[in-house]
Formats: structure tokens, sequence, C-alpha cells
């Protein structure tokens, strides 16, 4: 068996992870894990990533979890343009900081916006605090403020002067919070024009396909009671 990702386009690393292998035409089998229906808790998913999360890799044998780690696997496996993740050892070095800050940083505040104005009070019924939602929010606005004045000071991408990795991360943690409702672009034309530039630089018709399904997460119906049972320590993480 050849390349297996196991991703559900619902979540941020997965469109990350599932952008940059269709971009960079690396053949694999898409196995979708259906988070909703807690298909990262079955006894086969478990066997390919003890940690229960997507994305997650199978390549042969060989497992991977986190996307950070997957990104990395590929574009060093299937040697993606130097661009991606470039060998020059400062260039690099700006992608990796830029990683390592996401992770405890955009990634944390994205994930609870999109939960908090979305998952939890539409799709689980559960009320938000608004305190709760303006914290989140306000976390949120300075993890923008960041990018705009650490990562895209006097260059085109976080990372440098071509997309890499790094902007491919960040691009999908942002459509989080835009997915419910959130303008986070909108007094941020420095951000705005990044933004462009990143979807230019994917392709637009890639980059609408694999936010497809978070751009219509608010409509999802209310969850049944057994999805509500089985989502709710999850839910818990993010109020
Ligand atoms: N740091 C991990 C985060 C993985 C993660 O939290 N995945 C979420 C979806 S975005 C997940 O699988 N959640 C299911 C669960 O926790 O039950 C990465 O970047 O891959």
């Amino acid at each position: 068996m050849g390349l297996e990702l196991y991703l559900d386009l619902l979540s941020q690393p997965c469109r990350a992870v599932y952008i940059f292998a269709r971009k960079n035409r690396i053949p694999f089998e898409l196995r979708t894990v259906d988070l909703l229906k807690g298909q990262n808790h079955s006894d086969d998913f478990v066997q390919v990533n003890p940690l229960r999360k997507v994305p997650a890799l199978k390549d042969g044998d060989f497992t991977l979890a986190e996307s950070v780690a997957i990104l990395l696997y590929l574009a060093r496996k299937y040697e993606a343009p130097d661009h991606w993740y470039p060998q020059d050892l400062q260039a690099r070095a700006r992608v990796d900081e830029y990683l390592s800050w996401q992770h405890t940083a955009l990634q944390v505040s994205c994930t609870r916006a999109m939960w908090q104005k979305t998952m939890l009070p539409v799709f689980l019924g559960q009320r938000v605090p608004p305190e709760t939602l303006a914290a989140t929010l306000a976390t949120l606005d300075r993890c923008l403020q960041l990018l705009e004045d650490v990562f895209l000071k006097g260059q085109d991408f976080l990372a440098g002067p071509r997309i890499s990795v790094a902007d491919l991360v960040a691009i999908t943690e942002l459509m989080h919070p835009v997915s419910a409702g959130c303008d986070i672009f909108k007094s941020r034309p420095k951000l705005a024009a990044w933004r462009q530039r990143v979807e230019a630089a994917v392709g637009e018709d890639l980059f609408r396909e694999a936010h497809a399904v978070i751009m219509k997460a608010k409509d999802l119906p209310p969850a049944d009671t057994a999805v509500k049972e089985k989502l709710k320590p999850l839910a818990q993480l993010f109020l």
C-alpha cells in the first residue's frame, strides 16, 4: 500500500496537509476520519495514530502523527520545491520558528474561536459565556497583530519572500474563525493582502475545495444525543 493520509477537512491541520499534498501532486489515498462521528476513536484508526487525532499518515508500515511532522516528512520524501521548506539553514530556521510558535498561539485561539462560535452553540447546543468568547477573540486579535508585526514584517510571506509550509499552516488556521463569521481580515489590510498572495500561490480552486467543508460548518444540523455525549469531553476543552 502506498501513502495514506487520514484526514477530516473540518480540521485545520488536515487542510494544511491536504493542500500541500495536492499542490505538490503527491499521490495518496485519502482515508476520511469523520471526527463528528468519533471515528478517530475506532480500533482501526488507533492502530494508525494512538494519539487519536487527525491528521495522520501511513506510508507502508510507517505511521506518523502531528501535522508539522507530516508536512516535513512529505516535503523531504517527495522533494517538494525548495521554497516550501528551504535547504538554507537560516531560511529553514525561519519556517521552523513560525511552526514552533503557532502550536501554542494561533492554533489554540483559532480552534477555540471556531468551537465557541460554531461547534458549541450551534452544533452541540451549549451556551458559551460571552466573557469566555470575548477573551478568546482578544487573544486571537493579539496573535493576528503578531502575524503582522513580527512574521510579516517587511516580507510577502510569513517566513520569507516565497510561500512555505508556514503560510499553509497559518492560512488553514485562520479560515477556522473566518468560517465561524469572524471578519479577521477586515481591519487588517496587510494580513488581507498576504491571504490573497497565499490563495494565489495555492490556486483558488484547491483553496476553495479544501475549505468547502469548514465553510459550511455553521449550517450543520444540531447533533443528536449520542453525538453530543461522544463529543462532551472534547467540547469541555474549548470552554
Ligand atoms: N497538534 C496537532 C493537533 C491535532 C488535533 O488536535 N486534531 C484535532 C482536529 S483539528 C483532532 O483530531 N481532534 C479529535 C479529538 O481530539 O478527539 C496537529 O497539528 O496535528
